[in-house]
C-alpha cells in the first residue's frame, strides 16, 4: 500500500494566480506531482482551467432557462431571501419552480440516455452474438442468462411429452436478447424489471403514475416536457423525471450489468493494484478510457495473447501494461483484476507521464483535452465509438464494432506497441499505489455474507440487525474538479466506516477508495468501527465493497432488494438502514442514478451543491415531499463529515423505527455481551 509522503512542494503556481495549486487540488500525492510537472512543461489541466474559469453563479441555482430564443432568462434569489410571494419570472411567465424542475429532469434525461444507450449498445451486441452473428463475445455466464430470463417473461424449461425439460440454452439466449431489446422502444405495456422491486415498492410507483413504459419514451417524454411552454408544473414535471430515472436505473442500467455479466462474467473478488503508479517505464503502457465493456474486454483479451506480448518484446518493451480510467477501469477491474489508473481527474495526468503509448476512449465523461495534452507527448489518442469523435486532428478514429471485434482491438493494441519506441527520454511516473480487492457483484456478496446454503443475504441482515453492522450506504460517484480530487470521497467513506457502516462504492468513488486502500480486507483493522471491523475480519471481505461501474449502481438497488428478501429489515427499501451518496458529483448520470435511489426509498446526499438553491420551493418537493411519496429523498451536504453524518442519523432513525437501536447499544456497550454473541 503506497505510504501517504509529505505533499510536494508548491510550483509555479504559488507565484502564478492562474494555475492550481497541487497540494490544494487533490489529496493524492502522485495527482500533485503530475499537476506540477504539467505546470513546469506548459501544459494546462482541468486544475488550471476551474482556477481559471468560475463556475455561473445562477447557473448553479438551477434558476437559467434558455429553452427559447427569448432567453436565456435568470432569475436570481433577492439577497435576503424571499419575502412573501415569489414573484420571479421569465418573459414567458415561467416561475423558478418551473426553471429549476424543467432543468433537473433534462439532467435525468441526459443521464439516463447516457446509461440506457450504454445498455442498448450491450443489447444489440447481446442479440449479434445470440444470432451468432459473431464469435469474438461468447456467453460467459449461462447461469446469469437463466437467472434473468424469467424477469423477461422468458421461459427456461417447457413442457415436452407431460415432462418439464429444460429449454435450450441458444433458444434461451435469442429470446432475452429480443425481449431486452425491445425494452427500450416497445409500442405496449410497461418496463419489465420494474417488476424487480420490492412489491410496496412498485405499488408506490404504481400510485403515483411513474411505472415507465419503455426506455426511450421517457426520456423523450422529457424533452418534449420541458420545451419551451409545455409542463409549466413542477410537481408534474418531477412526476415525468421520477419515471424516466426509474427507467434508467432498474431499466437501461440494469440491463446494461445482466447483459455485462452473461456475455464477459459475473464479477467474484480479484485482487488488482490502483492509481497512476500502476504504468511502468519498461512496459508499452495502454490507458482503456470510458464505459463500456464491450471495447475494453476485447483490448484485455488481445494485451493478454503470446503473439501480442511477443511483438511488444520485440519493439524494446518487456510487456504490455493495461490500466483503466473512469468506469471502463472498474469494468475491467471487476472482471480482469486489470489495474485501475486513476479516476476521472487523473485521465490528462495519466498522459503527463509520458509513458502512455495509447489512450483508448469510448463514451462518457472523456475531456477533449485530452487530445491537447496527448499533442504535447507521443501518446496516441484513439477514439473508438461512432457517436463520440473529436474535433482535433490529431486523433485517429478506429470505429469499433462487434462483428469484426477482435480484429479492431488488435490494430488499437498495435499501434500503443508501435509507438513504445518514439516516447521521449523524460517520463516521469508517480511511484504511488495501492492494493485493492473488487469484484462485489450481488451475488458474490451473496455468497460471502450469504446465509448456511449461501441462498440469501441471512448473514449481513443478522449483522445488522445485532448491531455490529449499523448499516449500509452506497457512496458513488465522480469527482468535480471545484472542490479538492478525492478528499471528500475519502473522508465520507472513512467516517462511515469508523461508525460501523458497510460502504458499498462504484464509480470513480470505487477507484478513489481503491487508491487510498479501503478496498482490503486489511483496511477494517484500521479504519473501522469495532462491529464492523469484526464482520470483516470474520468473513474476510473488505468494509468498502466494490460493486462496479456507473451502470452497476443498479447492482445497489438488487442488493438492497435482496436485503429486503432475506427479512427482519422490514418490507420495502426505505425501510432499511441505508443511505445514498455522491460526496464529489459532476454530471448528469449522477442526477439520474440520485433520483432512480430517492425514487426507490433510498435517502441520498450529494456534496458540492445541488442545481434546486434557487427555487427553495422545488427544493423542498424533492426532499420532503418526495419522502412522503417514495420514503426517499434528496439532500445536501458540502462538508464531508457533517455529510456522513447525516447518513448515520437517517440509518439510526431507520434502525429506531425497526426496533433495532437498542441490540446496538447492547453490542457496543456491553463487550461481554459481544463475546458471548461471538461464541
Ligand atoms: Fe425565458 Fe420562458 Fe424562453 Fe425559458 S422558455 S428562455 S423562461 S421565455
Ligand atoms: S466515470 S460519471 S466521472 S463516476 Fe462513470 Fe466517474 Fe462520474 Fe464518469
Amino acid at each position: 500500500m503506497a505510504e501517504i509522503k509529505k505533499p510536494v512542494a508548491k510550483t509555479a503556481a504559488a507565484k502564478d494566480p492562474k494555475l492550481a495549486d497541487p497540494v490544494a487540488s487533490s489529496i493524492d500525492v502522485g495527482t500533485q506531482e503530475m499537476i506540477a510537472r504539467a505546470q513546469k512543461l506548459g501544459i494546462d489541466t482541468v486544475f488550471d482551467r476551474a482556477v481559471q474559469m468560475k463556475p455561473c453563479a445562477i447557473g448553479i441555482q438551477g434558476i437559467c432557462c434558455k429553452n427559447c430564443a427569448m432567453g436565456p432568462c435568470r432569475l436570481p434569489l433577492p439577497k435576503g431571501g424571499i419575502e412573501g410571494k415569489d414573484t420571479r419570472k421569465g418573459l414567458c411567465g415561467a416561475t423558478a419552480n418551473t426553471i429549476a424542475a424543467r432543468n433537473f429532469i433534462r439532467m435525468i434525461a441526459g443521464g439516463a440516455a447516457a446509461h440506457s444507450d450504454h445498455g442498448r449498445g450491450v443489447a444489440e451486441v447481446f442479440l449479434s452474438v445470440a444470432r451468432k452473428e459473431t464469435d469474438a463475445y461468447k456467453m460467459k455466464d449461462p447461469n446469469k442468462l437463466l437467472q434473468i430470463a424469467p424477469f423477461l417473461e422468458v421461459a427456461v424449461t417447457v413442457e415436452e411429452d407431460g415432462e418439464i425439460k429444460d429449454r435450450d440454452i441458444d433458444e434461451i439466449a435469442l429470446e432475452v436478447a429480443e425481449k431486452a431489446v425491445a425494452e427500450w422502444g416497445k409500442p405496449h405495456g410497461n418496463l419489465l424489471y420494474a417488476k424487480r422491486a420490492p412489491a410496496p415498492l412498485y405499488e408506490k410507483w404504481k400510485k403515483y403514475g411513474v411505472v415507465p413504459r419503455n426506455i426511450d419514451r421517457e426520456i423523450v417524454e422529457i424533452m418534449h416536457r420541458t420545451h419551451m411552454g409545455v409542463d409549466q408544473d413542477y410537481k408534474n414535471l418531477m412526476k415525468q423525471g421520477t419515471r424516466a430515472a426509474i427507467a434508467d436505473g432498474w431499466g437501461g442500467s440494469m440491463l446494461a450489468t445482466d447483459l455485462q455479466d452473461v456475455l464477459f462474467g459475473t464479477p467474484y473478488p480479484l485482487q488488482a493494484e490502483a492509481n497512476l503508479g500502476i504504468m511502468k517505464e519498461d512496459h508499452v503502457n495502454i490507458i482503456v478510457h470510458g464505459h463500456e465493456p464491450i471495447l475494453s474486454e476485447m483490448i484485455v483479451a488481445t494485451c493478454q495473447k503470446p503473439e501480442i506480448i511477443e511483438y511488444a518484446k520485440s519493439k524494446g518493451a518487456k510487456g504490455i501494461q493495461l490500466g483503466g480510467i473512469c468506469c471502463t477501469a472498474n469494468e475491467i477491474f471487476q472482471r480482469h483484476g486489470v489495474p485501475q489508473a486513476g479516476t476521472y481527474l487523473q485521465q490528462e495526468l495519466a498522459i503527463i507521464t509520458g509513458a502512455c503509448d495509447a489512450m483508448v476512449v469510448d463514451i462518457q465523461c472523456i475531456f477533449q483535452n485530452v487530445a491537447n495534452v496527448a499533442e504535447c507527448f507521443h501518446t496516441k489518442l484513439i477514439t473508438t465509438h461512432p457517436i463520440a469523435k473529436m474535433e482535433q486532428d490529431s486523433v485517429i478514429h478506429i470505429e469499433f464494432d462487434e462483428h469484426h471485434a477482435v480484429e479492431d482491438a488488435e490494430k488499437i493494441v498495435r499501434i500503443g506497441i508501435d509507438n513504445f519506441q518514439n516516447r521521449a527520454a523524460d517520463v516521469m511516473i508517480p511511484q504511488y499505489k495501492a492494493s485493492s480487492i473488487g469484484g462485489f457483484s450481488v451475488e458474490s456478496i451473496q455468497y460471502h455474507l450469504g446465509g448456511t446454503f449461501r441462498g440469501t443475504y441471512y448473514t449481513l441482515n443478522d449483522n445488522i440487525i445485532n448491531g455490529r453492522i449499523r448499516g449500509v450506504a452506497g457512496v458513488v460517484g465522480c469527482n468535480n474538479a471545484r472542490t479538492r480530487h478525492n478528499e471528500a470521497h475519502i473522508k465520507v467513506v472513512k467516517e462511515l466506516i469508523k461508525n460501523d457502516v458497510i460502504v458499498l462504492t462504484t464509480g470513480c468513488n470505487g477507484i478513489a477508495c481503491a487508491m487510498e486502500g479501503l478496498l482490503t480486507p486489511e483496511a477494517a483493522a484500521v479504519h473501522c468501527g469495532p462491529g464492523l471491523a469484526e464482520v470483516c475480519e470474520t468473513v474476510g471481505i473488505p468494509p468498502v465493497l466494490h460493486m462496479g461501474s456507473c451502470v452497476d449502481n443498479s447492482r445497489l438497488l438488487l442488493a438492497a432488494t435482496e436485503v429486503v428478501k432475506a427479512g427482519g429489515l422490514g418490507k420495502d427499501i426505505c425501510d432499511l438502514p441505508l443511505a445514498g451518496s455522491a460526496p464529489e458529483w459532476m454530471s448528469e448520470k449522477a442526477i439520474s442514478i440520485g433520483h432512480y435511489f430517492v425514487a426507490s426509498g433510498v435517502y441520498t446526499v450529494f456534496g458540492l451543491h445541488l442545481p434546486t438553491s434557487g427555487a427553495p420551493v422545488f427544493h423542498d418537493y424533492i426532499s420532503k415531499e418526495m419522502e412522503k411519496m417514495f420514503g426517499g429523498m434528496w439532500d445536501l451536504e458540502a462538508d464531508p463529515i457533517k455529510h456522513a453524518h447525516l447518513m448515520i442519523a437517517h440509518i439510526d432513525k431507520k434502525r429506531k423505527e425497526l426496533g433495532i437501536d437498542k441490540a446496538r447499544e447492547r453490542v457496543l456497550m456491553d463487550m461481554a455481551d459481544r463475546q458471548a454473541l461471538e461464541g
